[in-house]
């Protein structure tokens, strides 16, 4: 496939680059927090979004090369802020190949070496998609990398089928509500009872609870009244290069 060729063509020549999208303590909207979120920044075509070749990339012999790659530039990233005196915590997107190919713990455990990164500063992010068929596996990584004292959050929480049973049988940090259920909360009775049952099942299982796709102060404002504890979304910015990011969120830190 034409993509495909491109696709190792672009990852060769360093044409991929990590956006980060602010994280904030809900009580005090103090920046706590990046997502990692890859684009292909194209010689024409200007920066493409993962959604147009990370499909791609995730069927293809690529997948292995970009995850290590995104991985290696969160962690470098989240170093290079830590020893510039910014604790921002990195959020990293897990690919499926990371549960089937290699070794994700010592991969981890050589990139903590290497970067020199406190290790709470590192955020593993997965779907269920991802390890759906990978359960035990998963589980005995999830625990040997919390071990390490980096965290696991749950992504896109809500949204599959076995979102209850993860909760049960998984070793987790923090749970991501989906944006799906946060965008229009205030408005719809529904989606407004799931994110506070969501909260509440988070904290009662001990875990952290960052609502994703804030679009209002009116929406922060009421996740934050029901006591959810981070929150993500362009209310509080946009994925931005990791220049912007410093400029707009690291300043006066
Ligand atoms: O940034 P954007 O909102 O366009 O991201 C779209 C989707 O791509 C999201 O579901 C996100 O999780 C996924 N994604 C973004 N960056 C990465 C990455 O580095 N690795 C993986 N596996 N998925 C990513
Ligand atoms: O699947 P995951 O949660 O990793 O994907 C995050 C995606 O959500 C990114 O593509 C990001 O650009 C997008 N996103 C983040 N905040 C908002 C928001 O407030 N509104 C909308 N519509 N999308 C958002
Ligand atoms: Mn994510
Ligand atoms: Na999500």
């Amino acid at each position: 496939e034409a993509l495909e060729i491109e696709l190792r063509r672009a990852l060769s020549r360093n044409e991929f680059e990590l956006f980060y999208q602010p994280q904030v303590d809900l009580r005090s909207s103090k920046v706590i927090g990046a997502e990692a979120l890859i684009r292909w920044h194209h010689p024409q075509r200007g920066y493409v979004s993962p959604g147009a070749f990370m499909p791609v990339v995730a069927t293809t012999s690529l997948a292995e090369g970009v995850s290590a790659w995104v991985m290696e530039t969160a962690f470098r990233q989240t170093a290079a802020w830590h020893r510039a005196g910014h604790s921002v915590r990195v959020g990293i997107n897990l690919s499926q190949c990371q549960f089937s190919v290699g070794d994700l713990v010592a991969e981890v455990e050589r990139l903590l070496v290497a970067c020199q990164v406190p290790p709470e500063l590192i955020e593993l992010e997965v779907t269920e998609d991802i390890i759906l068929d990978k359960f035990q596996q998963a589980n005995a990584v999830f625990s040997a990398i919390r071990a390490k004292n980096i965290k696991i959050a749950f992504d896109d929480f809500g949204t599959g089928y076995g979102s209850l049973t993860y909760l049960k049988k998984f070793s987790l940090d923090t749970i991501k509500i989906d944006q799906t259920f946060v965008k229009n909360f205030i408005l719809d009775a529904d989606d407004a009872a799931i994110v506070k049952a969501t909260i509440q099942l988070g904290h009662s299982l001990g875990l952290s609870v960052i609502a994703e796709g804030i679009e209002d102060r009116d929406t922060w404002y009421a996740l934050r009244d029901l006591g959810c504890d981070q929150g993500q979304g362009y209310h509080f910015g946009k994925p931005v290069s990791s220049a912007d990011f410093e400029a707009s969120f690291l300043v006066s830190n």
